[in-house]
């Protein structure tokens, strides 16, 4: 402590830690947020500068209108296809999240974690990218995998860590990676990837090659020291990569103020390094395949990065091991001002007069059955207890092209 002679009225030092607006048992009040009218923030050229972008990483770009139809210069024209692509590939990413969570409860796996409310995001963004260009999720992307044709028999393999995983139990469940996919292997060391990604987006530029890169982050891990590399060498070599924030609003029971999300938007963070920043309705799919579009034309023109800020709610518990009543209000999704990005997406195309709801309940339906039967497919190859898991002879492979020595003698000591 200072030792100068106390003064009445010289104010003291105060340490600020942010708190979120609701606890347990308040009234979520989300009436803060300004929402822009569908259709209102302008869409500037692809050569814009970062600080020509100023405004619209303040905003929200937001293309579905309350009536349910698309609106302004943010409009991608999407064909009608393959929004009911769009529309099939969320609902099997919500099936497949009830299907595995009911899972973890059963007690056939450790581990799940859903993505619920934030589905429109890698759904439409593997839309608006070439099946080509690379992604590096965190695990909340599943709908990269599902929109991708992964196959779901060993998506659920893999979160059974059962014989037939295709990662052989070295993953934690959801932990996915698929190299024919361009899908990155999800790391537990959150950040790390997102420098991995734009060193990626660097090498394909040297080469000269044409694919680019896109990477994802959750609003919490944007305040890791990668994060702040990954964009710094992303503005400097213009790297074609995509950067992605998924602002979900919490990161487990930490809200995004924490992360300095109330000072600024996390949107605004690329135009201190010079990326063009855009921030968008994560639940409007429409605009967010708009968005990445822009931005996926700016990197394959050689233009570099762009900051996209995914404006959405985290619907459902962080993970199976998490209890957000105990630090949330439990109606804080019902308030959420941006609705759900299924419903959206299904009523937009009902008002196109191209959907209707018994079309969307059988689809429901359908989906649904597919995820059961693929569900009991798996869980013949084992399931958490189950003893079958991947030989222990396969942990010796893979590391190395050719097998040193004493490792090969330390599996022949285990007589594998
Ligand atoms: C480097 C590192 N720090 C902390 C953790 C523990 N952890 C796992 S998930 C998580 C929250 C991340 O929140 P956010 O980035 O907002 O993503 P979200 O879960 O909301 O999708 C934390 C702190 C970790 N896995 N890695
Ligand atoms: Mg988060």
């Amino acid at each position: 402590m200072s030792t100068a002679p106390v003064l009445p009225n010289k104010p003291q030092l105060k340490l600020h830690i942010p708190e979120p607006k609701h606890r347990p048992g308040d009234k979520p009040d989300f009436s803060h947020i300004k929402v822009p009218k569908a259709g209102e923030i302008r869409k500037p050229d692809i050569n814009v500068a970062a600080k020509d972008t100023l405004d619209i990483a303040y905003s929200f770009i937001r293309v579905l209108g309350e009536d349910d139809k698309a609106h302004g210069p943010w409009d991608p024209k999407v064909d009608v296809e393959t929004l009911k692509r769009g529309l099939k590939h969320m609902v099997t990413v919500r099936a497949y999240d009830a299907r595995m969570f009911a899972a973890q409860r059963q007690g056939k796996t450790s581990f799940y974690m859903k993505c619920t409310g934030e589905e429109a995001i890698a759904v439409a963004q593997s839309a608006a990218l070439d099946p080509e260009d690379m992604c590096f999720p965190t695990y909340r992307q599943q709908g990269l995998l599902i929109s991708r044709g992964y196959p779901m028999l060993d998506m659920m393999c893999q979160v059974y860590s059962n014989e037939r995983d295709p990662l052989k139990g070295r993953q934690l469940p959801i932990m996915y990676s698929s190299k024919k996919h361009g899908f990155f292997s999800i790391a537990g060391n959150l950040a790390m990837h997102y420098s991995q990604a734009v060193g990626w987006a660097m090498a394909s530029a040297y080469r000269g090659d044409d694919r680019i890169c896109a990477a994802w982050i959750g609003d919490g891990s944007t305040a890791e020291g990668d994060f702040h590399t990954a964009l710094t060498f992303a503005a400097v070599y213009k790297a074609p990569v995509v950067l992605n924030v998924v602002n979900n609003q919490w990161a487990i029971s930490s809200y995004q103020g924490i992360a300095g999300g109330d000072e600024s938007t996390f949107a605004a963070r690329g135009i201190g390094y010079g990326i063009p920043a855009l921030r968008v309705d994560g639940n409007d799919f429409l605009a967010v395949y708009a968005v990445t579009k822009w931005a996926a034309d700016r990197a394959r023109a050689n233009l570099g990065p762009t900051m996209i800020e995914h404006f959405t709610y985290r619907v459902e518990g962080h993970s199976t091991s998490d209890d957000p009543s105990r630090y949330r209000p439990t109606d804080e999704a019902k308030a959420w001002p941006f609705g759900d990005p299924i419903e959206r997406l299904k009523k937009h195309l009902i008002a196109l007069g191209r959907w209707s709801e018994k079309e969307h309940t059988d689809m429901e339906a359908a989906i649904a059955e597919d995820v059961r039967n693929t569900q009991k497919e798996a869980e013949t190859y084992g399931t958490l207890g189950s003893g079958k898991t991947a030989s222990v002879k396969t942990m010796f492979e893979d590391v190395y092209k050719d097998m040193p020595w004493h490792i090969r003698r330390q599996r022949q000591e285990m007589g594998v």
